[in-house]
């Protein structure tokens, strides 16, 4: 009996050695990425809105709020746009189209898609500087958003137009009143290394 006390006694022994050492090297590698390796990167998820003319009691007036952002220049960003506006705009082919986005997608409320059909397009979130076009679906209704998220690689700093090539607008063509206003379907994107 006393020889399976020893047996005991070293093993106890030895889970002891083992756990302090565990601790010792979770501790080193802790360190270790504090010190000797930079951050890892930030993503950077930046959040739009589409609110329609009645919601903010300008009719015939959907904007996109903010209208003029900064984002960080040259990095990996995310942007994910929630449209509340159920009345379609039907855009010519290429703006139904996504272009220019990490991995040639959006998804749109949750799925995967590379395409939304022209005639159930509300808006398109474009960057013609940067070939990006983000098409944004109708919502199912002002209860029901359509959200649609998107990655795309920033360039170095500077400002771009952003336009939407949906004509939501006023006019014969539609391209009138916030089309052609900034603040509401045209604005200022700003790239900063700030
Ligand atoms: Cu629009």
């Amino acid at each position: 009996m006393p020889h399976i006390s020893r047996l005991a006694k070293m093993t106890l022994t030895a889970v002891g050695v083992l756990s302090l050492t565990a601790l010792a090297a979770g501790c080193g590698q802790q360190t270790a990425a504090g010190t000797a390796h930079a951050a890892p990167p930030v993503k950077y998820h930046f959040y739009e809105t589409i609110l329609t003319g009645g919601m903010t009691g300008k009719p015939g007036w959907p904007e996109f709020t903010p209208a003029d952002f900064t984002l960080p220049a040259n990095a990996d960003v995310t942007m994910t746009i929630t449209s509340f506006d159920d009345g379609a705009a039907a855009v010519p082919a290429q703006y139904g189209k996504v272009s220019g986005t990490t991995g040639g997608d959006e998804t749109i409320n949750g799925q995967s898609a590379t395409q939304v059909a022209v005639a159930q397009v509300a808006h398109t979130f474009t960057v013609s500087a940067l070939n990006l076009n983000v098409p944004i679906p109708v919502a199912k209704s002002a209860q029901d958003p359509a959200v649609v998220t998107f990655s795309f690689h920033t360039p170095k700093s500077g400002v771009d137009t952003w336009q939407c090539y949906a004509p939501c607008g006023s006019g014969s063509s539609g391209w009138g009143g916030p089309m052609a206003t900034d603040g509401y379907m045209t604005g200022k994107v700003t790239f900063s290394n700030d």
